[in-house]
């Protein structure tokens, strides 16, 4: 079970004390949504926050590119310190040369397979990359609702894994129940964010204690 918590949604005017909280409660990955208001209609965090994140922790970070054109980004979000770097395929003219320049890099790579993304449309890439990440919300924003038609492709993709042998995660609306449901038929990954982790009235240590509980 790996618990990533998705910094967009982190309270940025404590930022230095979230993170503390959360290295200390043992989170697995940090997840970086970057967004360029191209790509999709909004955006995230940039440069500064990735430094900041990046000086404040020893774990690793991964970048969630929504932007066009990825493979321009990839060196630089690899020189911000990203350990693991997704990209969508779908905004990419050659996807698959993306994969080789974030290896290039010594990075690990991973394809973002968007809600209107099929199974199909990746399924070539799937024995170069080393994560998944299923969309499980249109992706944009926090705070959206889980988008259950993707759950039969999800399906698939654990399937697949025997075969490829990835990492999988979910994105979006993530919440504790969904955890339990879909850590027992074969996801790895979970992004965590309004939905299970931040805004809440328990600590982020309360909160991950129990859905590693929950999940043994
Ligand atoms: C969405 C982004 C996600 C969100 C996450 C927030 O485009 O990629 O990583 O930050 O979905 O979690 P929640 O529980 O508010 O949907
Ligand atoms: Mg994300």
């Amino acid at each position: 079970l790996m618990l990533s918590p998705s910094m967009m949604c982190a309270d940025f005017s404590n930022l230095a004390s979230q993170v503390k909280q959360l290295d200390e409660a043992g989170v697995d990955m940090y997840h970086m949504d970057v967004m360029d208001g191209k790509y999709v209609p909004n955006f995230a965090l940039g440069p500064e926050d990735y430094r900041t994140i990046r000086k404040l922790t020893n774990k690793s970070l991964d970048a969630h590119l929504m932007i066009e054109n990825p493979r321009n980004y990839v060196e630089f979000f690899s020189e911000l310190g990203a350990d693991l770097i997704y990209f969508c395929p779908d905004a990419e003219v050659q996807p698959a040369r993306t994969i080789d320049d974030i290896h290039a890099l010594g990075k690990k790579a991973g394809i973002a397979v968007n809600t209107g993304t099929s199974f199909a449309m990746v399924e070539e890439l799937l024995p170069k990359i080393d994560y998944v990440l299923v969309m499980t919300v249109h992706p944009g924003f926090a705070g959206q609702p889980f988008q259950d038609f993707v759950l039969p492709k999800l399906d698939r993709f654990i399937s697949a894994k025997k075969k490829y042998g990835y990492v999988l995660g979910i994105d979006g609306a993530v919440s504790r129940t969904k955890i339990t449901k879909l850590h027992a038929q074969g996801v790895d990954n979970f992004i965590l964010g309004t939905s299970a982790l931040f805004g809440k009235e328990k600590s982020f240590a309360e909160t991950i204690n129990e859905i590693r509980k929950e999940n043994e």
